[in-house]
């Protein structure tokens, strides 16, 4: 047995005006619940510090550069590594990134039990659009905001296993999870802001983004004989509804805990490491079953192109 107990902290919707002191004292008593339940590790959703600040239109980067950390940590989340370090508790979460020399990320770190940051990555799939578009119900500039990741996607050994982190879009693509794989991953840990509504297909409503949700965090996790943990922010920020559904998905592609709310809500599992095992060495041993030869145009080859 290789236990891990794991706490996908939700998040409530965060306004605008809600500064980031007052989601870190939010996030603490998530990590003070989670502690009082024995968990090992708790994650966060994807830019849990603010609101989800792609979907407005900025034009003055000095503005822009407000919804970004240049230091992690730093003043503000300062009381969370704290706190991770005095429960004993490893945790991740998402923030924008602003590094030293001018770049801008869609980040997530995870730390172990001490507070220490032990692993960075850094949004490789941005969805979205660069320039305010007219046509949308709303816009989502992660592209105008964000460079793609610098990082691919590493994992790193720590509470007795192999953990790999990814971010919300990310998800949706069966590489992110395959790459991990190849790295032998055991639990891939990730946060999300996903709007309720597709700003370009009204009839795509939250039963739709659910089961889409839902379909490729069950089909990466069994397809790689690895734990998904998947950490929404949810609920309805400045009048933009996101869904909820944060979960547990077990190597068997099989859900073992859901949010009920679009709150703060802690959602617990304890993990055994052990049942990735059986997947890896039978029908998902990459080593025996996979034929590199005809997978080229994963890496050569980015659009479709259809043969004339
Ligand atoms: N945050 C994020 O990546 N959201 C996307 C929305 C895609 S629609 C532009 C998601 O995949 O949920």
């Amino acid at each position: 047995m290789r236990p891990v107990h794991v706490a996908a902290a939700q998040l409530g919707p965060i306004q605008k005006a809600e500064p980031r002191e007052a989601v870190v004292a939010r996030m603490l008593a998530l990590l003070d619940a989670a502690a009082d339940k024995g968990c090992d590790l708790v994650v966060y959703p994807e830019l849990a510090l603010t609101t989800f600040f792609p979907r407005w239109y900025m034009e003055d980067q000095a503005e822009v550069d407000t919804w970004f950390e240049a230091e992690m940590p730093n003043a503000a989340t300062q009381p969370l590594f704290d706190a991770a370090k005095a429960k004993g508790v490893a945790i991740s979460f998402g923030y924008a990134e602003l590094t030293p020399d001018g770049h801008h990320f869609n980040t997530s770190i995870l730390t172990d039990k001490t507070g220490t940051i032990i692993g960075k990555y850094r949004k490789v799939h941005l969805p979205g659009h660069d320039e305010f578009d007219p046509e949308r119900a709303f816009q989502h500039l992660e592209k105008r905001y964000f460079e793609p990741g610098d990082l691919g996607f590493p994992v790193w050994q720590t509470l007795g296993g192999v953990f790999g982190m990814c971010i919300c879009n990310d998800r949706r693509w069966p590489e992110t999870y395959r790459v991990m794989g190849l790295q032998g991953v055991e639990m891939v840990l990730l946060g999300y802001n996903t709007p309720s509504v597709n700003s370009q297909k009204s009839a795509e409503g939250p039963e739709d983004r659910l089961f889409h949700h839902r379909l490729v965090l069950q089909s990466g996790a069994y397809q790689n004989a690895t734990f998904v943990v998947a950490v929404a922010k949810a609920g309805v920020e400045d009048g933009h509804p996101l869904i909820g559904g944060s979960v547990i998905v077990d190597p068997n592609g099989k859900i073992v805990a859901e949010s009920l709310t679009e709150d703060d809500e802690l959602v617990t599992a304890v993990c055994d490491l052990d049942e990735t095992v059986f997947g890896k060495e039978t029908i998902f041993d990459f080593a025996r079953h996979r034929r590199i030869e005809h997978y080229g145009r994963i890496t050569s080859q980015t659009g479709v192109e259809v043969a004339s």
